[in-house]
């Protein structure tokens, strides 16, 4: 695809051809040579997104279901709004699809509502790297309220929880007994907890166990102490039955004041130029890998290997050395 063709995908997006945002999405997906040429494209200076928000649970616990309801609520508010539902246990986009498309069918005709699955570009950190350009890309042609759901607990969730700018984590009654070693994980990323599925015995149970998990949390108690310093949020805890909407229109009301905070305390600001040298420095990370990786087919590489085996050069040397045959290297006084 040559970069005519970009451009005139990204106006034909632009003027809201679903048909071309799919195509640009699914080069962002598939990363290479086309990705780049997208995310040139769609990285606007001025910032082209108003909010982005990660929706993050346990398989199954009505994420998909939640995040159809706070489309209505920001549909309603007058926002045009893009969602990434991710799967990064697959290499295919095919799994997800169906059951999001189906939770999310009540928007299937509305222009202003564009709705994508996500898979794994297959090699470590690929998601991590593709979920930020897809966010730009959305919010440049037009959708400038993203929600990203991510399935899962793990490293992959909480690389994708740093894309966003609040986090909701959804999980269910009698969540509270199990993966003690998670909540940690899940307290770093929460700026909103919704306790889903209310409609079960054991929510007040959860929702209980959730507070008192926050108010064990430092810094989360801090908000007592001092209400107005920057980080001093204490993460709602809120009952939801998303098959009903019950609860809904109070997460999405949350999800408005901690976005309200974040711009007024600069840390909306803050967590977007860290984002962006997060990014920065995971492309530049890809791009090494993929220039010694070139190298390890050499000579010089199997040389310097040969050497370390042979134990008469230690790893970190050995780096060194081949950093600096590839050109990568400064080689300055005390390297
Ligand atoms: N009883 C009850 N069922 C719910 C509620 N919310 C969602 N469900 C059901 O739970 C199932 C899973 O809902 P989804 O919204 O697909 O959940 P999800 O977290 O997106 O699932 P994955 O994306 O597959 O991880 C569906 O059958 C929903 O209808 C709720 O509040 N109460
Ligand atoms: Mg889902």
């Amino acid at each position: 695809v040559r970069t005519r063709d970009h451009r005139r995908l990204f106006a034909d997006a632009v003027d809201g051809d679903r048909g071309a945002a799919g195509r640009l999405l699914s080069m962002v997906e598939r990363g290479g040579e086309n990705a780049q040429q997208v995310a040139a494209l769609a990285f606007a200076p001025s910032e082209s997104i108003d909010a982005v928000i990660g929706v993050t649970g346990a398989p199954g616990a009505g994420k998909s279901t939640l995040t159809d309801g706070l489309v209505a609520e920001a549909r309603r508010a007058g926002h045009r709004v893009g969602v990434l539902a991710i799967d990064p246990s697959s290499p295919y986009s095919g799994g997800a699809i169906l059951g999001d498309r189906v939770r999310m069918q009540r928007h299937a005709d509305d222009p202003g509502v564009f709705i994508r699955s996500m898979a794994t570009r297959g090699h470590h950190g690929g998601l991590a790297l593709a979920v930020p350009e897809a966010i730009r890309l959305l919010g440049a042609i037009g959708y400038r309220t993203v929600v990203v759901e991510t399935v899962g607990v793990g490293q992959v969730e909480v690389d994708i929880a740093g894309a966003a700018d609040t986090t909701v984590v959804v999980v269910t009654p009698g969540w509270g007994d199990s993966v003690q070693a998670s909540k940690a994980g899940l307290l770093e990323i929460a700026d909103v907890f919704v306790v889903n599925k209310a409609d079960r015995p054991g929510v007040d149970q959860t929702v209980r166990d959730l507070e008192t998990m926050l108010d064990l949390d430092p810094l989360a108690a801090s908000v007592e102490r001092d209400p107005a310093a920057p980080a001093a949020w204490r993460p709602p805890v809120l009952a939801t039955v998303a098959t009903t909407g019950e609860g809904v229109a109070q997460v999405w009301e949350q999800l408005c004041a901690h976005h309200e905070r974040l711009a007024r305390t600069g840390e909306l600001e803050r967590r977007r130029r860290r984002r962006l040298l997060d990014e920065l420095e995971r492309a530049l990370v890809g791009q090494l890998r993929r220039e010694v990786r070139l190298l390890a087919d050499g000579d010089a590489y199997r040389e310097v290997a040969d050497s370390v085996l042979a134990g008469r050069l230690d790893p970190q040397a050995g780096a060194e050395r081949l950093a600096a045959l590839a050109g990568l290297a400064e080689r300055g006084p005390g390297r």
